[in-house]
């Protein structure tokens, strides 16, 4: 009996190419996006560099070749062996069975639970979404055994409460400088994840005039990001400026969230006035620097997580005094 393998048309499954996947979703590792599993995705495209494989256990070299999802029909072994042997080869596929070939004896199987090279896991089957998609590691997950057990890498959140930080308020105490920011101390341990993905940022912060504020995160490589800079006022340069932002409070008791993507510009904040979050209901803000450096959140991605963090105020105006109260990371690496 031999393993069905059919080529699909491309997926048109929704995707996107954020960090942080939501449950259902799985890489494509053709196109390191994320795509959402399902009916609608039957014949996702699993192309991994050295050969694709169907979810029965039918391998075919080559990049180019699609597995489908739902396929079904022959198992075992003996079966694979005979598809493997009829795929079409490219150069990518030529290689990974040069590779098989070099350990001396068959070419690998996909979903037949005995891990050799260049697969990189091996659960036993070439399912996808489940940590192990074509004997490749699905991010974020990893994958130890033989056959593999896959986990999926969970976002590392480190909260720290009761800082009590007052925020400097005097006449052109602050230049943009880290030097005259008043900083908090948020530490994240190595966890053996060597590259950030995604990152978000929560602060509670209780202060009279949000539009005084300046807010920078500071990674332990010294990356500096501006999170938000004197909302509703167009600085000119990022320093103390006597000109009012948004004139509206912020209570600690109603933490507001940055996280690259949200709907919500950072530099609107407060520009209906009350109490942010609590009488707007918008407590999530995508990152705006205004004049400071940065650009967003994603500016640290890449760098390790691990080390001080470092959650700088800074007050741009004089008159109305405030304190960070809370702070709290959440990261995901692998
Ligand atoms: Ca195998
Ligand atoms: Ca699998
Ligand atoms: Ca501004
Ligand atoms: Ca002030």
């Amino acid at each position: 009996m031999r393993a069905r393998l059919r080529r699909v048309p491309e997926v048109s499954a929704p995707a996107y190419n954020g960090p942080m996947p939501s449950p259902g979703y799985a890489r494509d590792c053709a196109t390191a996006r994320w795509i959402l599993l399902g009916a609608s995705a039957a014949g996702l495209l699993v192309s991994c560099g050295f050969q694709t494989y169907g979810v029965d256990g039918a391998a075919s070299s080559g990049t180019a070749t699609t597995a489908s999802a739902g396929g079904g029909g022959g198992t075992g072994g003996t079966s694979t062996s005979t598809s493997s042997s009829t795929g079409t080869t490219d150069g990518a596929g030529g290689a990974g069975g040069a590779g098989a070939g070099g350990s001396g004896g068959a070419p690998p199987v996909c979903g037949d639970g005995v891990l050799q090279p260049p697969e990189a896991c091996e659960d036993g089957n070439a399912d996808l979404g489940d940590g192990c998609s074509g004997c490749m590691i699905e991010k974020p997950f990893t994958c130890t055994g033989e056959p593999s057990t896959c986990t999926p890498i969970p976002p590392q959140v480190v909260a720290v409460a009761n800082i009590g930080m007052g925020i400097t308020d005097s006449a052109n105490h602050y230049d943009g400088s880290i030097g005259t920011m008043d900083c908090a101390t948020v530490v994240l341990v190595d966890q053996g994840f060597p590259s950030i993905q995604w990152i978000s940022l929560t602060v509670g912060i209780d202060h009279p005039y949000v539009g005084d504020l300046v807010l920078k995160l500071v990674s332990p490589q010294g990356t500096v990001s501006t999170m938000m800079n004197r909302p509703g006022l167009d600085e000119p340069t990022d320093k103390y400026d006597e000109s009012n932002g948004h004139n509206a409070k912020i209570e600690a008791a109603y933490p507001v969230v940055f996280n690259d993507g949200e709907a919500n510009d950072a530099e609107t904040m407060g520009n209906s006035g009350g109490v942010v979050c609590k009488d707007d209901q918008r407590c999530s803000y995508a990152p705006n620097p205004g004049s400071g450096p940065g650009l967003a959140l994603a500016d640290f991605k890449g760098e390790s997580p691990a080390g001080s963090w470092k959650v700088c105020l800074a007050d741009g105006d004089d008159n109305d005094v405030g304190k960070l109260q809370s702070a709290t990371l959440e990261v995901l690496a692998w």
